[in-house]
């Protein structure tokens, strides 16, 4: 692996950005490999970084079609947290954020995690009710959540109009002081290096277009570069899970809505946290560039074309102002979309799948970066040894006919 000193920084700096070396490989596609990975974001990276790491399976290969990080990873809003409602959940998120914790240090790749803390608001009796079962439940898994008072939500974001007079006033929030940001491409481009120095393929603008079986089985790929020979399939293509499942002749629980986000101008740190309402309906944090990253809900038709559209602006604006009155004066900046695949319990499906050799990651929805190190490290083990880990064995296909369902609509709260 590459080692920078401050010395090749400034050299490099100087040579306006020529002969930099390669930060992973570009290799042609093998006839074969062990295990194909369908979709080079954050958590197809994850996937095959653990494979390698913790399993001592390198004869990957992780198929884009079309640049890393290009899909949800690059458009997400960045959240971490892992204020979940149900113990399944709270088990995932809460590995996810512990791995979060030393990413930067394990990756040898500063992904900028920030523990800035998440705030939920509430806004009347039943929010607050609800807030409290939350952070009950929450706690008892033994994750972090504890409740504030308006003056202690005054406090802790001065920027916050808290004002019992406001349309929609603030009774008190739930705030996750170990959730917060990271920067999304690094942790695609930390994920892809590190992966890459084990031994590992990825492979970009390579689209899958088939998925070859024997029978009940596996046996290799289609794609835009050729047929590549393999036993093991792994889907981690989210906005397209669908799309994929049915190459391999699967029908899932799953309905793809575009996502949109925007941001505004830069301005000088003023929010040193996150803030969520699912009442005021809009959530928003401050990037290090100084823009407010902002966002709402989905798009209610369904959609796989990745644009953004006037209502979602005039509805993001409406509500940040009722909640940040300081925003009115600020110019937005732009605006985009991803498409998220959702199940109908808003819990993702990590798992096997009827088909031998078919492994299926999807169905994050609005959620899953910051379960990427979580969801690659249950999912490797998953491949690598052909059953579930503890942690994802709820989230199996199954569920869908055995009605034991993970419902955390709520713990959503505005994306959906
Ligand atoms: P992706 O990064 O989308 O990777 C999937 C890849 O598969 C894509 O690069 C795609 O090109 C590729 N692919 C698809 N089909 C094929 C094929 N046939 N062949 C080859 N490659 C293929 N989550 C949070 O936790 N916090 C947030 O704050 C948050 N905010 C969000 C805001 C927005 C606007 C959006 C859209 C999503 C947000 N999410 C958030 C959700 C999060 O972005 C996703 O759940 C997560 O990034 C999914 O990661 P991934 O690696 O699975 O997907
Ligand atoms: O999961 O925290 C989240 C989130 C916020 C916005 C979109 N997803």
């Amino acid at each position: 692996m590459a080692k920078y000193s401050i010395f090749s920084l400034l050299r490099n700096a100087r040579d306006d950005h020529q002969n930099w070396p390669r930060v992973w490989r570009s290799p042609e596609p093998k006839d074969a490999y062990d295990v194909v990975i369908i979709g080079g974001g954050g958590h197809g990276l994850a996937t095959a970084y653990y494979l390698a790491r913790e399993h001592g399976i390198t004869s990957v290969a992780v198929l884009e079609k079309g640049w890393l990080g290009g899909g949800n990873t690059a458009r997400n809003t960045t959240i971490v947290r892992s204020n979940y409602l149900w113990d399944e959940s709270a088990a995932i998120y809460d590995k996810s954020l512990k791995l979060w914790e030393g990413l930067s240090q394990e990756l040898n790749f500063n992904v900028m995690f920030s523990q800035r803390g998440v705030l939920n608001l509430a806004h009347n009796q039943h929010d607050l009710r609800d807030l409290s079962r939350r952070i009950n439940a929450i706690r008892l898994n033994g994750v972090d959540s504890e409740f504030l008072t308006p003056a202690e939500i005054k406090a802790f974001c001065p920027i916050l109009n808290t004002s019992p007079k406001a349309r929609y006033p603030i009774l008190g929030a739930s705030l996750q002081r170990r959730g917060g940001n990271a920067r999304h491409d690094a942790v695609a481009w930390g994920y892809a290096r590190a992966a890459d120095a084990r031994g590992v393929d990825i492979i970009q603008n390579c689209e899958v277009t088939g998925i070859r079986r024997k029978g009940r089985k596996v046996v290799g790929v289609e794609t835009t570069r050729g047929v590549i020979k393999t036993g093991k399939v792994a889907s981690v293509a989210a906005g397209h899970t669908s799309v994929v499942a049915a190459m391999a002749g699967l029908r899932l629980p799953i309905e793809s809505h575009p996502l949109q986000a925007l941001v505004s101008e830069p301005i000088k740190p003023v929010l040193d946290t996150v803030v969520m309402s699912g009442l005021v309906h809009v959530y928003v944090s401050q990037s290090d560039r100084g823009e407010l990253i902002m966002g709402a809900g989905i798009d209610a038709h369904n959609s796989y074309a990745q644009r953004s559209g006037l209502h979602t602006i005039e509805h993001m604006m409406a509500s940040i102002i009722e909640l940040f009155p300081l925003v009115s004066r600020l110019r937005m900046m732009r605006q985009w979309a991803g498409v998220v695949d959702i199940c109908p319990d808003a819990s993702p499906i990590v798992g096997k799948t009827p088909v031998e050799g078919f492994y299926i990651n999807g169905g994050w929805g609005t959620g899953g970066f910051k379960a990427t190190p979580g969801s690659g490290w249950a999912f490797a083990y998953t491949i690598a040894n052909d059953r579930p880990h503890p942690l994802n064995e709820p989230f199996a296909l199954e569920r869908f006919s055995s009605g034991r369902l993970i419902d955390e609509h709520g713990a959503a709260g505005v994306a959906h």
